[in-house]
């Protein structure tokens, strides 16, 4: 970590609330992962960190689907409210909270804030005529819809026509105070290619938008009412985004929101985040969020996912292939491969295979278990000595007698010159990884905990451990150079593990039980929380490090090798 401070200001984390007309898919399933793995690396480096997540319940679809299967609102919003939350849990996702907006602890606060901007005359009673999108809840400019030719943009079904005497958001007043959020950072889009599209919408100027709807003879009674007027009610979208602030308004949990706040979404959504919910906070008198952060789409073997099509990918296919390849290896193909960036991922079978064995397999489970074994079979799984990292030329040191272990054997070293610097290469790898989760840059910090495992594999290669174990007899100093280069790799690893367990959190407590890591956190418990922060935690040789005489179980490999030629997991039938 470049400073040995944590930071010390609370940090806030929240996914979209997914409507509840339907079951969980893979969409909601990584929106939330990410948030997840962002927290849980937050957590790492030593910050207090609120992560929410939950179901947005009134909206219209949700009354409709309701209908059609004979239940009603409430029973069908809770029969997928825990859909939702059995999905969650089953992925290990680590919220702090899950909110559903048919609580009372936010119907009562939404409407309080409607009712202040109502109060403030922020919120206006008006006639208004103009373009639904029935199956988004959404109203869109004139622009806009004449722009899809008037279909949803979304879904691509018809828009509506729709005039209706409304209450108004006067978005418009805040125009130029957005524009200076945006232009001072105040306020961060991310990715860049979306804050580009924000700002060019922006400057078309801004409507004032409308937050109610007229109840008709014979809607569900679903929703919230208006403060002070019981013939609308507060128009789902509106009510909705209060959520992030109606679960934190809390004397305990105030400080998440004095904090930095980061809203997680795709794209679809960005306009509510980027513009109406920041301006409607303002009005209430709220800083408005540091970080908005809208990523791309999955797709589904190369197609847009859809009801009509039927091949969403839907969380029982998700865990099928956790059945099948472990957990903690589907968070890892969600997240370094996931649509994180401006452009749509494809989830395809083949590609699943070949991260699978190049990042896992091949890669952490390898090393691992290689260098257990290796400590098993030349120091009977008890970790030697400790040293300081360092291996070079022109000291003599042990990576020297390596190289002459080599020679002896008559294998050619391509550069005996080389160094290698383990304490100098973790110091930068673990402080990319920290300057990458501030950007949300979740694949740059996984990376950066890759490239450890490549540097301990590169360095395996080099001097060759096995070789020189052959001829301890025959070398000065040869036993030491191996406890030293053994040393070095398994201490590389367990900070490599760190750096991975916020997208592997059980695997990671696997290795941690196996080698004795007793003192990072408790290894029973894959989500008990870190002993100390990361900066602390990835000292070498630290308070935290590898010890002499730390026993090392072999284990089980963390991640056996895949086999591309088998059929896909399929989910199970229902
Ligand atoms: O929009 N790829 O809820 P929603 C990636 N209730 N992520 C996807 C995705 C895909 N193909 N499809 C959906 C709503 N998502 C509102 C939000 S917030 C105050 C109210 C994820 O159930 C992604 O996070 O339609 C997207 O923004 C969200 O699900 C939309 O969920």
């Amino acid at each position: 970590m470049g400073s040995d401070q944590a930071n010390q200001t609370p940090y806030y984390i929240t996914t979209p609330i997914y409507y509840v007309n339907d079951r969980p898919h893979i969409g909601h399933c990584y929106t939330t992962l990410i948030a997840d793995v962002a927290a849980r690396a937050q957590r790492l480096v030593g910050r207090d960190v609120f992560f929410l997540t939950g179901t947005d319940e009134h909206a219209e679809k949700v009354s409709k689907t309701a209908a059609e299967n004979n239940k009603t609102p409430y029973e069908w919003a809770t029969i997928n409210a825990d859909r939702f939350k059995a999905a969650f849990e089953f992925m290990n996702f680590s919220n702090d909270d899950f909110v559903r907006t048919t609580e009372d602890r936010h119907k009562e606060k939404a409407s309080a804030y409607i009712k202040q901007l109502l109060d403030q005359g922020d919120i206006e009673l008006g006639d208004y005529e103009g373009w639904y999108d029935p199956s988004q809840e959404e109203y869109l400019t004139e622009m806009v819809a004449k722009e899809h030719e008037y279909n949803s943009p979304v879904t691509g079904k018809p828009l509506e026509k729709r005039v209706e005497q409304n209450y108004f958001f006067r978005l418009d007043n805040y125009q130029s105070w957005l524009e200076e959020q945006f232009a001072n950072d105040a306020v961060n889009i991310l990715p860049s290619a979306r804050k580009n599209e924000v700002l060019g919408r922006l400057k078309q100027g801004l409507m004032k938008v409308p937050v109610s709807r007229k109840i008709k003879e014979g809607d569900a009674d679903w929703g919230i009412k208006m403060p002070g007027d019981d013939s609308h009610r507060i128009y789902v979208w509106i009510e909705a985004l209060c959520n992030y602030l109606t679960t934190v308004d809390t004397v305990e949990r105030n400080k998440y929101w004095d904090g930095e706040v980061t809203h997680l979404m795709a794209k679809d959504i960005l306009w509510f985040h980027a513009i109406i919910w920041p301006a409607m906070l303002h009005a209430l008198g709220k800083e408005p969020p540091k970080t908005v952060y809208a990523h791309a789409y999955w797709i589904a073997e190369g197609t847009k996912m859809s009801k009509s099509l039927g091949n969403f990918i839907e969380i029982d296919l998700l865990q099928a292939y956790a059945e099948k390849y472990s957990l903690d290896a589907v968070r890892w193909f969600l997240t370094t491969q996931g649509p994180l960036g401006a452009n749509d991922a494809d989830f395809a079978h083949a590609r699943f295979i070949e991260v699978y064995n190049a990042d896992l397999a091949n890669s952490i489970g390898n090393s691992t278990s290689r260098v257990g074994n290796m400590v098993h079979k030349y120091f009977d799984g008890t970790v030697p000595a400790t040293c300081n990292g360092e291996f070079g030329f022109p000291d003599g040191s042990s990576l020297q007698t390596a190289l002459k272990a080599l020679e002896n054997a008559g294998k050619a070293v391509d550069d005996p010159t080389r160094t290698y610097n383990f304490q100098e290469f973790i110091n930068e790898a673990t402080t990319n990884a920290t300057d990458a989760l501030a950007k949300v840059d979740l694949e740059t910090m996984l990376d950066s905990a890759r490239s450890i495992v490549r540097y301990v594999d590169d360095f395996i290669s080099y001097c060759a451990p096995f070789t020189l174990a052959k001829q301890l007899d025959t070398l000065d100093d040869g036993t030491h150079a191996l406890q030293s280069i053994l040393y070095s790799c398994a201490e590389a690893l367990r900070i490599a593990s760190l750096l991975l367990s916020p997208a592997m959190p059980e695997k990671m407590a696997e290795l941690w039980r196996n080698w004795n890591c007793n003192h990072l956190t408790d290894p029973n418990d894959p989500n008990s929380p870190f002993v100390a922060p990361l900066a602390e935690l990835a000292q070498w040789g630290g308070p935290h490090a590898i010890k002499v005489g730390q026993t090392i179980a072999k284990g089980d490999a963390l991640f056996m090798r895949a086999d591309g030629n088998e059929p896909a997991p399929e989910p199970a039938a229902v």
